[in-house]
């Protein structure tokens, strides 16, 4: 592909990654247990028994992986700070190692002409908080401030772009309902309780963020495109429950400052129940952020369905009367999504039709896909797939912002192949090929289409 979407001019692109799955050395530097050391050694957690023990060994070999951001010509690199570095048992005063190996990276990466983007929260909470509770317990929410704040009095005169949480649906509904992700729990109202409490970490962390003078702050949410798979009333109604469940519990507190209308329908007692909201939590909530962070994959398709336990004091907070349907036709990724780049655009028309005004501008903070790739003896890989993947994603954004929707930035999902949770080694994301028995980096044919497209922005 020559021909490229084009963008404005300060259009940001980058590259991001997350500290679990690349950085390994998980004892060194005086780092604490997080609840994914725990969890990948719980039997049949994760496939292959693979754990994040040494993942890319990133944590020793920066250097030469900012190198490799450098040569591909990003303006910004996403990246997550490891809490457990930092605070080895989720409170107190920091760990100087912790806090160093980060202060470094940025030192390195604005050396390079690279704009660092700190995500405070890739899914690894320290264990010693998981053991009070984890995000069940509001004192969570207040830990995560007081981390917060430690990392942004050290950083924030040299990192412009700070995102509060990444994804919390995987965090409260893999971690607590349906028990994918770490810590693995299949819980009810403890998991929306856990929802409730991100959210309010997140209003913690946006004002120690603004206190140390940040001044580009957000979060980052993976909505979901959802659509009913017919459209009569009963899968319409299994559609909105679906669409409470992944988008509306974040965004309706966020950016319209309300818990959705749709919960009780949603969670029936699992929500009127609850004791865990407390007065001043929306404000606190839905104080402005300067972007909305997007991580963009696949559609959903859903129809109405029963309750997968009838006994509702056993129901998990992700019961909700609905399952997902196939979409034959359209290309799968080796994750078996179904590829459908105009679902993105279609999503992001859709929050600024429902939000207006009040929908900050986006950034797209992650986008790619894992593919069969068949590395040559070389090392190299022809990956058409992944290229075509990101060209009609790209083209999703040009689209959106032809229509008005007001999007800054575009980060690939990710830099590096690494460790993908619960699916370990075995599913690649990377647009640069990593040999894990060797640790050699070779970069795809996608990274080499990704710099060419950079470069003719330019
Ligand atoms: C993002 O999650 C993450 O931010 C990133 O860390 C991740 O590597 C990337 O996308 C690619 O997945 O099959 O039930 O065990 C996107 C949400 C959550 C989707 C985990 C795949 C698999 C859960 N992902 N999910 S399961």
């Amino acid at each position: 592909m020559t021909d490229f979407p084009s963008f404005p001019r300060h259009f940001v692109f980058g590259a991001a990654t997350a500290a679990y799955q690349i950085e390994g050395a998980v004892r060194e530097g005086g780092r604490g247990d997080s609840i994914w050391d725990t969890f990948v050694r719980l039997p049949g957690r994760v496939d292959g028994g693979d754990s994040g023990d040494t993942a890319c060994d990133h944590y020793h070999r920066h250097a030469e992986d900012i190198a490799l951001l450098k040569e591909l010509g990003v303006d910004s690199y996403r990246f997550s700070i490891a809490w457990p570095r930092v605070q080895p048992t989720g409170t107190g005063p920091a760990n100087p190692a912790g806090l160093d190996f980060y202060a470094r990276l940025v030192d390195r990466l604005l050396e390079a002409g690279v704009e660092p983007a700190v995500t405070l929260y890739h899914w690894d909470l320290p264990q010693a908080l998981e053991d009070r509770g984890g995000w069940r317990n509001r004192d969570t929410a207040l830990r995560f401030a007081e981390y917060a704040s430690v990392v942004a009095e050290a950083l924030a005169d040299r990192v412009p772009r700070w995102i509060t949480l990444n994804e919390p649906w995987c965090s409260a509904f893999l971690g607590y309902a349906n028990g994918h992700h770490a810590p693995g729990a299949r819980e009810g109202t403890p998991a929306l309780a856990a929802a409730h409490h991100l959210l309010v970490g997140h209003g913690h962390a946006m004002g120690a963020l603004r206190a140390a003078g940040v001044r580009e702050a957000g979060i980052t949410l993976n909505p979901d495109h959802v659509t009913p798979a017919t459209p009569g009333p009963e899968d319409t109604a299994a559609a909105l429950r679906a669409e409470t469940q992944r988008n509306l519990v974040w965004t309706e507190p966020l950016l319209a400052g309300r818990y959705p209308e749709s919960e009780e329908d949603t969670w029936g007692e699992l929500i009127t129940r609850q004791t865990f909201r407390r007065p001043g939590d929306l404000e606190l909530i839905s104080a402005p952020m300067d972007f909305l962070g997007i991580n963009y994959y696949t559609p959903a398709v859903v129809r109405d369905a029963p309750h997968r336990e009838p006994d509702p004091r056993l129901r998990t907070a992700d019961d909700n009367r609905f399952a997902a349907v196939g979409m034959p036709g359209v290309r799968h990724t080796a994750m078996d999504w179904p590829v459908a780049p105009h679902t993105l655009h279609a999503l992001l028309v859709s929050l600024r039709d429902r939000y207006g005004d009040a929908l900050p501008p986006i950034h797209i903070t992650e986008n790619g896909s894992a593919e069969h790739d068949e590395p040559a003896p070389d090392g190299t890989v022809h990956d058409t797939d992944r290229i075509s993947y990101l060209d009609g994603h790209l083209r999703a954004v040009a689209a959106a912002l032809a229509d008005g929707v007001d999007v800054r930035g575009y980060y690939v999902w990710s830099l590096l192949d690494n460790f993908e949770w619960a699916h370990g080694y075995s599913k690649r994301f990377g647009i640069v090929h990593v040999d894990y028995a060797t640790q050699r980096r070779t970069p795809k044919d996608s990274y080499h289409w990704y710099r060419r497209l950079i470069a003719a922005r330019r």
